[in-house]
């Protein structure tokens, strides 16, 4: 008898051999991930088949998401399924270090950032807890760009994570459906991930749709030579499962990002219509019963006129019957209040590209006209408010509220904003409909597997029971005046910041002082989230130095990492004045190291993994009321790094559950913002009364900084003091925050030094990190949104 650990060699041996023809000490790091990876398909197969057979009868719920960011699969896979440590040492007998078989996993990139990495935390507490669901979106041929900086400068190049294919996707050509557009029908082929939970067997699904043409190749075309005429219905069908649009703030409108809507949400109905017919028959009244939908943003909420025309022109039902079961399918999800990434739709496109739809959308309209005329009669300004086609625009989210039994934001500010403020009409129109789900993240990805050395400490203190029950952090609050035990936090915190310093020597090529504070700020690069303002104190900082050799501060390095979208010119001059302010305070030998900066360099989930646990300082910086959540704070968080944030998104919860006292808030709030706004706000008057700030504003134009004529360091000046035609001069108060933000930084370089009092408040905030596992945001919505229970096999 073989004993596991050599079953287990001659397994990945045989995938290797299948897969390569090549022999273990031939093999690659690569071939030893796709031959491992295989073996695990293997090992999970018949769980994942009778998962499958368990919920088919049972309530189910659908997350609809144009986005999903999983970054890589493999060692998440491994901690999950408990064989992290029997792979580790099998590898290292075949001369493979497992940390560089994990490496030549190409990121899943399906997503621009909060949203998307949402719906991949989502996924994973959803099989931990044994859930009935599924996630349904699309398999981008290209995800999220690649960042590549060139001169300081922001350059996307294509990502191509399906390079040398992928083994986690499987697809299911069986399974096939016809989506019909306009202009012809596309094939939609479904591949299948599956996501493996931790601590059970139940294997659930991640069902990614690809766009295939109707018809292979056009022979005759072909024939005659004519061959991109032969390919020509080819690519455009495959152009629709093409590429991930990058742009997570602006709402373009582009035709191609409304059929790749279009084209995963009726695939996905039509999935979960057949095998609703498959186990009930024609009776769609259940359909309510054994099926909720979640909408992730407005991105998927084209399915509401889609499951009407399913149900009225394909399977017979009339409308009034057909809207009932609607309203009682779908739920919906708001992730911004910036108004302009609200998704609208110009009638014309729409119309267009889904004819049918229109038609339908339109009769939807109306439908909702005599609700509003009923309710408010002859009330004109709040009809034309509140239309879901508003002139030539289809305004998704009025859609979204209306074709749905619930609307949920993702924070508790978040949904008093929409409920009081933003959709104040719609919330006094549907009060029953609005709730609130504060986000959360998976602590099996964000802490046990990024970092373990501190995950062993708290297993050693408190059990292991938090990694499937986050609440469980709160025991370790009694630590917290255990100077052992803040020692050994301060240690791994030490380690971890080390290990980073080495990656950013490696990826950057910049040496950091591991001794220094890291205080990191990484997320999409956006005005409303404030990069500027914290490159502006740095830049304030080392004017400081500069002038004054012997101020005494701690060193302190700042790491930045930000994707821009690619058409956002204030972001990506923002990008550039980053790398800019990096080089000339890096290369200064009388700023003696005291300060550095780095920009990292294609910012992305595995890196993430990287950063988050080296952290001291987590930058949550966003204007009071613009970020909805936020997501990384609470990675932050439960990594012992303390928030330096305005009240904003999650924010409040976080230091709501820790303490404000062991955090460092500060900037205007959501009602100062509101005033100082009635009031008249004007940012010359801090431009020119706070010190320093001028100095700092002025180098975009004086000749301090160089562009490189581009123009873009002008038009960030501008944006702070003309304003434009679209909005007032700093509409985000950078100016106006600067001093606080000044001085809080201050606060933050003195109480850094006394090491012990600092580890007491980080480890303050890992116990009190319980509220922000994902685990419960998922049991929230399980409970009070999709009405389903755990079915464990
Ligand atoms: C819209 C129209 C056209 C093209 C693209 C888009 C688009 C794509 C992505 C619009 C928005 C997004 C992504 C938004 C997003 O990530 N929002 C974040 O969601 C997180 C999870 O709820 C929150 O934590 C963040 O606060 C929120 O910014």
């Amino acid at each position: 008898m073989k004993n596991s650990k050599e079953l287990l060699k001659t397994k990945i041996e045989n995938q290797v051999e299948i897969l390569f023809n090549k022999s273990l000490d031939e093999a690659n790091a690569l071939e030893i991930y796709q031959g491992l990876s295989n073996v695990l398909l293997e090992t999970i197969s018949k769980d994942w088949l009778k998962t499958r057979k368990r919920y088919e009868t049972e309530k189910q719920a659908f997350y609809f998401s144009a986005e999903f960011l999983m970054g890589r699969a493999l060692g998440n896979n491994l901690i999950n399924l408990g064989l992290d440590k029997e792979v580790k040492e099998v590898l290292e007998e075949i001369g493979f270090d497992l940390n560089s078989v994990e490496a030549a996993e190409e990121d899943a990139g399906l997503g621009n950032g909060g949203l998307g990495r949402l719906a991949a935390c989502f996924m994973d507490s959803l099989v931990t807890l044994n859930l009935p669901g599924q996630g349904y979106g699309i398999k981008y041929k290209n995800g999220i760009f690649k960042q590549k900086i060139v001169d300081g400068f922001q350059v996307e190049t294509p990502e191509t994570w399906l390079k040398y294919g992928d083994v986690w996707t499987i697809s299911r050509p069986s399974e096939e459906v016809v989506v019909e557009f306009g202009d012809g029908k596309v094939r939609a082929v479904p591949y299948d991930m599956p996501v493996i939970g931790y601590g059970t067997k139940n294997v659930n699904t991640l069902r990614l749709w690809k766009a295939k043409s109707i018809n292979e190749l056009n022979l005759k075309a072909f024939n005659d030579q004519k061959y991109d005429e032969a390919l020509k219905e080819v690519n455009r069908a495959e152009d629709i499962s093409r590429i991930l649009y990058p742009n997570d703030s602006t709402n373009e409108g582009k035709k191609l990002r409304l059929k790749q809507q279009y084209f995963f949400t009726s695939a996905s109905l039509q999935d979960i219509i057949r095998k609703f017919k498959n186990i009930h028959g024609t009776d769609f009244k259940k359909l309510p019963e054994f099926v909720s939908i979640q909408l992730n943003d407005t991105h998927p909420v084209i399915a509401i006129p889609e499951l009407m025309r399913i149900l009225c022109d394909v399977e017979g039902l009339l409308w009034k019957e057909a809207w009932a079961i609607v309203e009682k399918t779908f739920a919906y999800t708001n992730h911004t209040i910036l108004s302009e990434a609200l998704e609208k739709w110009w009638i014309g496109l729409y119309e267009e590209v889904v004819p049918r739809i229109f038609q339908i959308t339109e009769r939807i309209h109306f439908q909702f006209l005599d609700l509003l005329e009923k309710k408010y009669p002859k009330d004109r300004a709040r009809r034309e408010r509140m239309s879901i086609i508003q002139g030539d625009l289809i305004h998704m989210a009025w859609l979204a509220i209306y074709g749905s039994f619930a609307t949920n934001g993702v924070a508790a500010l978040h949904t008093d904003i929409l409920k009081h403020i933003e959709l104040k009409e719609w919330y006094e129109l549907f009060p029953e409909r609005f709730l609130n789900k504060t986000n959360g993240i998976t602590q099996r990805r964000w802490l046990l597997e990024a970092n373990p050395e501190l995950s062993k400490l708290i297993t050693e203190l408190i059990g292991d029971k938090w990694i499937t029950d986050f609440s469980q952090m709160k025991n370790l609050e009694k630590y917290a005046t255990d100077k052992r035990v803040i020692n050994r936090f301060l240690e791994i915190k030490s380690e971890k910041k080390k290990q980073l310093a080495q990656f950013i020597e490696e990826t950057q090529g910049i040496k950091v002082n591991p001794e220094s504070i890291f205080d990191i700020q990484i997320k999409r690069l956006h005005e409303y989230k404030r990069q500027l303002l914290n490159i502006f104190h740095i830049l304030d900082l080392y004017y400081r130095l500069k002038k004054n050799p012997t101020m005494k501060i701690h060193p302190v390095t700042y790491i930045f990492g930000a994707k821009s979208a690619p058409g956002y010119m204030r972001a990506k001059g923002t990008i550039r004045l980053i790398n800019e302010v990096a080089q000339i305070i890096n290369n200064d030998v009388e700023i003696k190291d005291m300060i550095k900066v780095v920009f990292m360099e294609n910012y992305n989930v595995s890196s993430a993994q990287f950063l988050f646990p080296a952290a001291d300082i987590s930058e949550q910086i966003s204007t009071a009321g613009k970020e909805a959540s936020g997501t990384g704070n609470m990675k932050f968080m439960i990594n012992g790094a303390l928030t330096f944030g305005t009240l904003d998104g999650a924010n409040v919860e976080i230091v709501e559950e820790a303490g404000v006292e062991n955090n460092y808030i500060f900037g205007l709030k959501v009602g100062e913002i509101e005033e100082l706004k009635k009031k008249g706000y004007n940012p010359k008057t801090p431009y020119k009364e706070i010190e320093g700030l001028k100095r700092v504003v002025d180098s975009l134009i004086d000749g301090s900084l160089d562009d490189e004529g581009t123009g873009l360091y002008k038009e960030l000046y501008d944006s702070l003091l003309k304003g434009a035609s679209w909005h007032e001069p700093d509409q985000y108060f950078v100016l106006e925050d600067f001093e606080d933000f000044r001085k809080t930084q201050e606060k933050i370089n003195k109480e850094f030094t006394d090491r012990e009092t600092w580890g007491k408040k980080a480890w303050i905030n890992i116990s009190n990190g319980g509220k922000f596992s994902s685990d419960r945001t998922i049991d929230e919505y399980a409970k009070e949104i999709w009405k389903i229970t755990s079915q464990k096999i």
